[in-house]
């Protein structure tokens, strides 16, 4: 027996990536609902070899269904998510809505398994930023063997992070700059993003920092550890998948850089690609469509007592999104609903 699944915003790029990942892992569907907003009516998506016509969100019925994934956007995720748990329907959410409730599980099951039991409290779980949770699946084995006092980041993330809208931005800008009369000016991005790098993800904060990195501090700290301290600068590049990142990290033990990459090749959902070579290392096109994260770079920083820099890479989409909703979706199912 397998469950009932529910994908919403299964139009977008994460919902079109979670069906992908749910037929690409074989999760034990039974029967699976694909659900948009009404102007999406009449679209169809492909799961499997299945084709799946989408249903208005606004009619569904969530009465019976084991688990939605919702990709949905905070606004709408507010409207629909407390309907679908009222009805008995396990929400796993990619938005930020949810993310900093105290009462609301937030996931990387690689991280913090043990947290899927706090499903109940609201029939909600959430699943974090993507900047946020390549990060967390290297840190977390670090942390475990050495303590990680502070965090400095640096990311460099792809358009797909900002939806379908920033990667056609990209490519028309892109062409555009070619073609005379054709120039494409800046509009979901704040500055031109062809051939330029943009250093503001999201809002501005109170602070001087922006929403993105302010989620990068609060994430990290809700799913490895309270105490340790984070400061992120998040930067948007000129990439179409992938988000990479610059990480140094300062812990509380003296790590080896070779013990370092060992604990990392051992660790859970990481792949180590470390050649101290010309190419040695992994870049955002090579991780496209694959599910692991993945470490390069690694070497000691010698300007503090006991540092470490690492560059990591991760499918912003997969890991950073719609794989790690699966992941939690195969947690549910594997430790708390019992049926697949
Ligand atoms: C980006 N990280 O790259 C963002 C996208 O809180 O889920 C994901 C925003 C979020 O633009």
């Amino acid at each position: 027996m397998g469950y009932r699944v529910v994908v919403a915003g299964a139009t977008g790029n994460v919902g079109r990536e979670m069906l992908n990942i749910l037929a690409e892992r074989q999760f034990p569907v039974d029967e699976i609902a694909v659900l948009a907003s009404r102007r999406s009516q009449g679209t169809e998506v492909s799961f499997g070899d299945r084709t799946l016509k989408i249903q208005d969100i606004e009619q569904f019925d969530f009465t019976g269904w084991d688990m939605a994934l919702f990709a949905i956007g905070s606004d709408a995720t507010k409207k629909y998510a407390p309907v679908a748990a009222k009805s008995g329907c396990v929400v796993i959410d990619n938005s930020s809505l949810y993310r900093y409730d105290p009462e609301i599980p937030l996931i990387v099951p690689e991280v913090n398994p043990e947290a899927i039991t706090e499903y109940s409290n609201k029939n909600i779980i959430a699943n974090p930023n993507c900047s946020t949770a390549q990060m967390v699946v290297a840190l977390k084995p670090l942390h475990d063997r050495a303590r990680i006092k502070r965090v400095v980041v640096s990311t460099y993330q792809s358009v797909s992070g900002s939806g379908k809208d920033g990667m056609d931005e990209l490519w028309n800008q892109t062409k555009g700059m070619y073609v005379p009369g054709q120039e494409v000016a800046p509009d979901k991005f704040q500055k031109q993003i062809a051939f330029n790098v943009i250093p503001q993800i999201d809002v501005f904060m109170e602070d001087g920092s922006t929403k993105e990195e302010w989620k990068m501090v609060a994430e990290t700290k809700k799913i490895v550890d309270a105490s340790i301290k984070v400061t992120a600068t998040c930067v948007r590049v000129p990439v179409f998948v992938g988000h990479s990142e610059a990480i140094n990290i300062e812990f509380e033990d003296f790590l080896d850089e070779d013990e370092a990459r060992d604990i990392l090749r051992e660790a859970p959902g990481i792949m180590v690609v470390d050649k101290r070579e010309p190419g040695g290392y992994t870049t955002p096109v090579e991780c496209v469509g694959d599910f692991a994260t993945f470490i390069s770079r690694i070497r000691q920083d010698g300007t503090i007592e006991n540092g470490l820099n690492i560059w990591c890479v991760s499918d912003n989409l997969r890991k950073g999104a719609a794989l790690n909703a699966v992941q939690i979706a195969e947690l549910l199912g594997n430790r708390v609903l019992k049926k697949g």
